[in-house]
């Protein structure tokens, strides 16, 4: 049927919806206050984040594109033939396409992603692209073990693709339970491809977490609009602010929204006091050296094989075996 070309079948795991008020009532009652960054990604949140990406000061996915771009051949030489292509997250559009054009006879390609809009809109621009390689895609929340669709014509291994220095957005806690949800997912005889933000000079990544025009302090204070409409709490934006500090101790951008005045806010009946100044903690952004990384995904059973870097090791591409 014409259904059955144009849209790819969806493999729904139903991933447990988000408990964005429970979220927000325990994050305010924390001290410190704390927000989680994956609220973030609204429409206008990922519009913002677009943006982002776009800005001079914003090295990361432009330096990852050109790195992808020029490494595409070793990496396919690296990578087993036939391969499985999962991505976390849905595919980000030109990373996918030129891993998907570079590597050597991909069998089918599975994002996994929570937003099932967002999954079906990546997956009909890709089934387009690609008109060979299966577009199998699921909704599912990848920090859990994700059992995978089969794919018609059997791919001889599993590669995981997760760009974007995502991983850096966790804790290493939780960064460690998701390598190892990693390794469950792809399996003995699996890959993984990650991009990683590496330790650099100080100045260039707080430049890149305060650009100029002021996106990424619209794309923190987003989160505080995205709650009064998804939570009902009354938020003065207006009377917060972006903060973003690079703390070398701990290797990571630490961003907070510092609250510009006394104040109180109020969710779901409950009352919560700022302090003129209070800042609450929104987003970490890890960079990795060689030695925190290999630590990080030893700790999930799993080794670094392969590494890329941009020149001036401004960004990485790590390939992980169990
Ligand atoms: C998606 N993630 C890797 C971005 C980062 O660099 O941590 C999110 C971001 N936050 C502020 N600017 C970009």
């Amino acid at each position: 049927t014409p259904t059955a070309r144009t849209m790819p079948p969806l493999t729904d795991l139903h991933p447990s919806p988000d408990d964005i008020l429970g979220d927000t009532l325990a994050g305010l009652s924390a001290t410190p206050k704390r927000l989680s960054s994956k609220y973030f990604y609204d429409a206008r949140g990922s519009q913002l984040f677009e943006q982002i990406t776009r800005q001079p000061e914003y090295y990361l996915t432009r330096v990852e594109l050109a790195l992808l771009a020029s490494a595409m051949p070793s990496i396919a030489e690296a990578v087993n033939d036939c391969p499985h292509v999962v991505e976390y997250g849905s595919g980000s559009g030109r990373k996918t396409q030129l891993l998907l054009e570079g590597l050597v006879d991909p069998v089918a390609y599975t994002p996994i992603e929570i937003s099932r809009s967002a999954l079906l809109a990546s997956v009909e621009r890709l089934a387009e692209a690609f008109p060979d390689i299966e577009m199998l895609p699921v909704c599912a929340d990848f920090t859990q073990a994700v059992p995978l669709p089969r794919p018609e014509r059997p791919a001889r291994h599993t590669l995981v693709f997760f760009p974007g220095s995502t991983l850096g957005n966790f804790t290493f806690d939780v960064a460690e339970r998701l390598l190892r949800a990693m390794h469950a997912t792809m399996g003995p005889r699996g890959q993984a491809l990650i991009g990683i933000d590496l330790v650099k000079e100080v100045a260039r990544i707080e430049a890149a977490y305060n650009d100029a025009a002021g996106v990424t302090a619209a794309f923190t204070l987003n989160l505080l609009a995205r709650l009064n409409r998804d939570v009902g709490s009354d938020f003065d934006v207006g009377a917060f602010e972006h903060l973003a500090r690079y703390s070398s101790e701990r290797e990571r951008i630490e961003t907070f929204l510092v609250s510009r005045r006394d104040q109180d806010v109020h969710v779901d009946g409950r009352r919560f006091h700022f302090e003129a100044g209070e800042a609450m903690q929104v987003e970490y952004s890890h960079k990795y050296t060689d030695a925190s990384f290999d630590a990080l995904v030893g700790r999930a059973g799993l080794r670094v094989t392969r590494r890329w870097n941009a020149p001036g090791d401004d960004f990485g591409l790590r390939l992980l075996q169990p």
